[in-house]
């Protein structure tokens, strides 16, 4: 099988509203999550580049949709976390709407990826996207992120309840341990992605 070649990935377009979005052709992969949770490091380590998109320690930096091609037929897209903002009120409210839109509008979207911090665990706000996700057949993956700043038992230990959380949801999803510092899950996330896309891509 060809590897997507993630580390040519290029800065293609923002927006802020859905309505300007004129990218309509080719496959998508979205990245979600609450604020800060590492979703705008992710697509730098996934990518192998530094400043590819715009990291900050506090939360609300991601305040547009960003496009970043992989491929001319494929493409990640970073979105604003959906929680609170340094920047804005009502930021959390405006952007799950918008989200949820989106996910209803665009057909292309092949997978998402869910981007958790494991300390704080998934809120209540991700199971719903995620429950929404999973009514719409888009493949599900879950990043239990930041997992450098737990011991390996309690790493463990969140993997299982998420699982069961999941399994209790009635949601088929998949989960793994992640950390864009540590560069821990990066192959396994590459091969999750690359699978994803190459069957899609018929
Ligand atoms: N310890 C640790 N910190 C991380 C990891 N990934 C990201 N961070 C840090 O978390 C903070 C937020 O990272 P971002 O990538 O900007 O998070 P985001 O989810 O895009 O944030 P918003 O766009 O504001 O929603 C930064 O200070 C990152 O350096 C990780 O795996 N481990
Ligand atoms: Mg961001």
């Amino acid at each position: 099988m060809k590897n997507l070649k993630f580390q040519s990935a290029i800065f293609l377009k923002s927006f802020l509203n859905l309505n300007e979005i004129n990218i309509h052709s080719g496959l998508e992969i979205i990245c979600l999550g609450y604020s800060n949770t590492g979703k705008s490091t992710l697509i730098n380590v996934l990518c192998n580049q530094n400043k590819l998109s715009r990291v900050s320690k506090s939360p609300g930096r991601t305040q547009l949709i960003n496009f970043f091609q992989i491929n001319k037929n494929f493409r990640i897209i970073d979105f604003p976390g959906y929680g609170y903002s340094k920047f804005h009120k009502n930021f959390s409210v405006i952007w799950i709407k918008k989200i949820k839109e989106y996910i209803k509008k665009r057909k292309m979207i092949i997978g998402a990826i869910i981007i958790v911090d494991i300390k704080f665990f998934f809120k209540k706000i991700d199971l719903d996207i995620i429950n929404f996700l999973n009514k719409k057949n888009i493949e599900i993956i879950i990043l239990l992120n930041k997992c450098d700043k737990i011991n390996y038992n309690l790493r463990c230990t969140k993997y299982i309840l998420a699982q069961k959380k999941l399994e209790l949801l009635n949601v088929s999803a998949s989960v793994q341990l992640f950390s864009s510092l540590k560069k821990i899950g990066i192959l396994k996330l590459k091969n999750s992605l690359n699978n994803l896309y190459f069957r899609k891509n018929k």
